[in-house]
């Protein structure tokens, strides 16, 4: 078989693999694929920088990206197999097996792991397995099978097989990967005719010499069922990925939808000055479909609202386990608050605004009674991601919830259905925690959140900050005047004041929309008279607590960016 062909080989059987491993997973649990379990260990290994220069680079893609860039390099190795397996056929198996067992060891290092999650690598293994040697045998068998029906008709009738007509790929010298195979596609298994023998070929029977049998490569049956492969990695990978698909959750939410209560505290409307309706400007409420969304989940972890429990340890005096119910019938409150992430870059898209529905934090970690000496609360996800909070900030009366509720719907899965953290003030990494099922009560000096040993600082106050939405950066506009708008916020101490200067100019005052209270963030805008040429926008906010951001720059690690939002605009 020429390299090209055994590459292929290895390919198709490793697309099988996958997808036979798909299928399984999407049976038991979409975390349990290999590709998304040795992602997910990829993710967990990988240092913070990297993380988050893939977050910067790829943005809300990087999930696709990873995953992309792993089957990329599962198929230069699948490839690879087929080479080896085309020396030693029990390479091939080798290499998948132990393929197999690295999924199977990823899929079961993962923290929300059972030990049905090493099966879809097991099974891929074997599917895989399977195929490469199947499409081998395919590939290389014409000869074989031609000869013995060229050794029968020679035993019946006494001719050559040449002269009976049969494909040239029966002589043994038939030139590789191009013989004229006369057969249709798929013809792999001719029918014998009923007077031929069925057992062994007649020229052996006939006491003629044993001739090995002539393999030669046939390169039309080798992509047949190369084509076949693929079909049925892709329909297996496809039914997969629909089985994984989040019916159950969305069953799951829909029931939720029906049982969720009124707020006991209704958040007062939002005043109708807090949106300056600015076509590119973000609406002050940011709709679920286009909040940011920011996880190690490489799967979103899919929670039974009606098996879930919240269990509250560590430094309490009464340990508690809150059902779904349980939270439910607590008095839930309404909060408007803007989500920030810490990776979020000067001008960044990491930022959203949502109203929220939930419990509160405070009184549910009152009833656990926490001891004196905790200050940090470890909230853990279902998929075992953490984040450690600072219990002062909980405790001190702001809006911290236990939520349920997104904007008037049920979380979306990706947002943490079925219960999430909110704190407002707080980065996401130390407090947002999505799929949330345990908070430890600890302390600082004990424990550590997920990001805090990748470098991230751990507490995570938001900085004051303000971005320009429009016009857009590197645009143009026409010369004269000019709507210059954008966000600004300092969630729980709340802004006073945008300033925006051109070309390094004075700085002038913008106009500030209302605000609902000090948690969200504040739209704020500026008519400004531009000349003809290219300018620069920079604009700077100030907080309630009379703190004016700094120019100075900082990257986002290790506790948020800073400097001023600068555009470039061109006007004509
Ligand atoms: N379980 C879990 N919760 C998480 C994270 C995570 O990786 N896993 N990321 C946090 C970070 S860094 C941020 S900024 C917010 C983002 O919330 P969103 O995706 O709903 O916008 O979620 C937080 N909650
Ligand atoms: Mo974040």
């Amino acid at each position: 078989m020429p390299a090209w062909a055994a590459a292929v080989t290895g390919i198709v059987a490793g697309a099988v693999a996958l997808g036979a491993a798909q299928i399984v997973a999407g049976l038991i649990d979409p975390g349990a694929a290999p590709v998304v379990a040795v992602g997910g260990v990829v993710v967990d290994a990988t240092p913070g920088g990297v993380k988050e220069w893939a977050i910067g680079t790829f943005g809300s893609a990087d999930k696709p990206v990873l995953l992309g860039g792993i089957v990329v390099v599962l198929a230069l190795v699948a490839a690879g197999l087929g080479l080896l397996a085309r020396r030693r056929a029990a390479h091939g198996t080798l290499g998948l097996a132990l393929f197999g067992l690295v999924g199977a060891a990823a899929a079961l290092s993962r923290p929300d792991a059972g030990v049905a999650h090493v099966l879809p690598s097991l099974v891929g293994a074997a599917g895989g397995a399977w195929t490469l040697s199947r499409l081998a045998r395919r590939a290389m068998s014409t000869g074989e099978e031609d000869y013995v029906a060229a050794s029968r008709a020679a035993g019946r009738e006494s001719v050559s097989a040449r002269a009976a007509g049969l494909p040239e790929t029966a002589a043994p010298a038939a030139p590789a990967g191009d013989s004229g195979h006369g057969s249709a596609p798929g013809d792999d298994h001719p029918e014998p005719g009923p007077a031929m023998p069925t057992a062994m070929p007649a020229v052996m029977r006939a006491g003629a010499e044993p001739v090995s049998p002539p393999y030669a490569f046939d390169r039309r049956r080798l992509l047949t069922g190369a084509t076949a492969g693929v079909v049925v990695a892709g329909v297996a990978g496809l039914g997969g990925w629909l089985l994984s698909g989040s019916k159950d959750a969305e069953l799951a939410r829909r029931n939720v939808a029906r049982m969720l209560p009124r707020a006991a505290r209704p958040a007062a409307p939002i005043p109708a000055g807090a949106d300056l309706r600015i076509p590119g400007l973000a609406p002050f409420v940011t709709p679920n479909a286009e909040f940011y969304r920011v996880d190690t989940a490489l799967v979103v972890p899919s929670v039974d609202p009606a098996r879930w429990t919240l269990k509250i340890h560590g430094l309490v005096d009464r340990p508690i386990e809150l059902t779904f119910a349980d939270l439910l019938k607590r008095p839930l409150i309404e909060a408007d608050v803007t989500l920030t992430c810490v990776s979020n870059e000067v001008g960044g898209p990491y930022a959203g605004n949502a109203r929220w529905l939930g419990a509160r934090l405070a009184d549910v970690l009152r009833e656990a009674g926490i001891r004196r000496e905790a200050d940090m609360l470890l909230s853990v996800s279902q998929d075992g991601w953490t984040s450690g909070t600072p219990i002062d900030v909980v405790m001190d009366g702001r809006d911290a919830l236990l939520a349920v509720a997104m904007n008037g719907e049920v979380l979306p899965e990706a947002h943490g259905f079925p219960v999430r953290q909110v704190v407002p003030g707080l980065y996401g990494y130390v407090s947002a925690t999505k799929w949330i099922t345990e908070i430890k009560v600890t302390r600082f000096d004990q424990d550590e959140g997920y990001w805090t040993p990748l470098g991230w600082a751990p507490r995570g106050p938001i900085k004051t900050q303000s971005r320009i939405d429009v016009p857009r950066d590197g645009g143009e506009v026409a010369a004269g005047r000019a709507t210059v708008a954008g966000v600004a916020w300092a969630q729980h101490r709340g802004i006073d004041a945008v300033e925006v200067r051109v070309d390094r100019g004075m700085w002038r005052l913008a106009r500030l929309a209302d605000v609902p209270g000090p948690d969200t963030w504040r739209q704020w805008s500026i008519d400004l008279d531009l000349a003809p040429g290219t300018h620069t926008i920079s604009v700077r906010a100030t907080d309630a607590t009379g703190y004016t951001q700094t120019e100075e720059e900082a990257p986002p690690a290790p506790d948020g960016a800073t400097g001023y939002h600068t555009i470039a605009v061109t006007a004509r």
